[in-house]
C-alpha cells in the first residue's frame, strides 16, 4: 500500500488540487476510486466510512482521515516540505486565498460545470446567475495576477494548487474559454503546468472517460 491514500475521481477539480499537490511533490501515493456519478457519496458507508460530509477528496495518511482540501493541502505542504508560504503574513494570504477559492470560485465553477458538462439540466435563469458569479470571480484572480507571477508571492504555494483546480478541464466542460477571456489566468496556468512533475487531471485520477449510457 502507498503512503498516501487519496479517495478521488477524474472530474473532481477538488480531488484535482490535492492529487496534484502529492504528484508535484514525488509522493508515494495511489487513488481510490470514488464512483461518484453513480452515487457513492451519498450512500450510508461512504457517510458512516469514509467522510460524513460525504464529500471527495480525502486523503488517508499514517492512521489520519483528512478532508476538505485547504485543509489536506496545509497538511500536505507541512509533510512534504513543498508549496508552503515562507513567514506567517505570506501564510495568512494563502489562507485568505483558500477561502476565498472554496467560498467564491471553485464552487461556483464547480457547480456551472457539473450542471453544464454532466446533469445537463440546468435552469437558464440559474446558468446565467451562476455564470455572473464566475465572471465576477474569475476577474478578481485575473486582476490579481496582472502583476504577479503567483497567487502568493513569485513562487508558486498551495493557494495556487487550490485556485487552478478546476480550470485544466476542456473548455467544452464549461462552454466558454477561460484562459482566452482573461489572458492572466491563461498565462498563470502555462506557468503551472511548465512546473516540473504536472499530469492533467484525466491523466491523474481514475474515472476518465465517463462510460456512454
Ligand atoms: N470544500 C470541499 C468541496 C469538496 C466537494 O464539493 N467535492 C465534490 C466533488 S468535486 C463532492 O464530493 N460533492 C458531493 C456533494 O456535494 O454532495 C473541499 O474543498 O474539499
Amino acid at each position: 500500500m502507498a503512503e498516501y491514500q487519496l479517495y478521488c475521481f477524474a472530474q473532481s477539480g477538488n480531488a484535482y488540487k490535492t492529487a496534484l499537490m502529492l504528484e508535484l511533490c514525488g509522493a508515494a501515493w495511489e487513488p481510490v476510486f470514488v464512483d461518484f456519478f453513480n452515487g457513492e457519496t451519498p450512500t450510508p458507508h461512504y457517510r458512516s466510512q469514509v467522510n460524513e460530509m460525504g464529500e471527495v477528496p480525502v486523503l488517508l495518511h499514517g492512521g489520519k482521515k483528512l478532508s476538505q482540501t485547504g485543509v489536506i493541502l496545509t497538511y500536505l505542504a507541512g509533510k512534504l516540505g513543498r508549496f508552503a508560504s515562507a513567514g506567517e503574513d505570506p501564510g495568512r494570504e494563502v489562507l485568505r486565498w483558500i477561502l476565498f477559492d472554496n467560498h467564491k470560485f471553485t464552487s461556483y465553477l464547480a457547480t456551472y460545470r457539473f450542471l453544464h458538462a454532466f446533469a445537463k439540466t440546468g435552469d437558464p435563469a440559474v446558468m446565467e446567475f451562476l455564470r455572473g458569479r464566475i465572471r465576477g470571480a474569475l476577474g478578481i484572480v485575473a486582476k490579481h495576477l496582472e502583476d504577479q507571477p503567483f497567487i502568493v508571492g513569485d513562487k508558486p504555494t498551495i493557494a495556487d494548487l487550490s485556485l487552478c483546480g478546476y480550470l485544466f478541464f476542456p473548455p467544452e466542460e464549461f462552454g466558454f474559454d477561460i484562459g482566452a477571456e482573461h489572458p492572466p489566468i491563461g498565462a498563470w496556468l502555462g506557468r503551472i503546468k511548465a512546473l516540473p512533475g504536472w499530469v492533467h487531471p484525466y491523466e491523474l485520477m481514475p474515472g476518465h472517460p465517463l462510460p456512454t449510457k
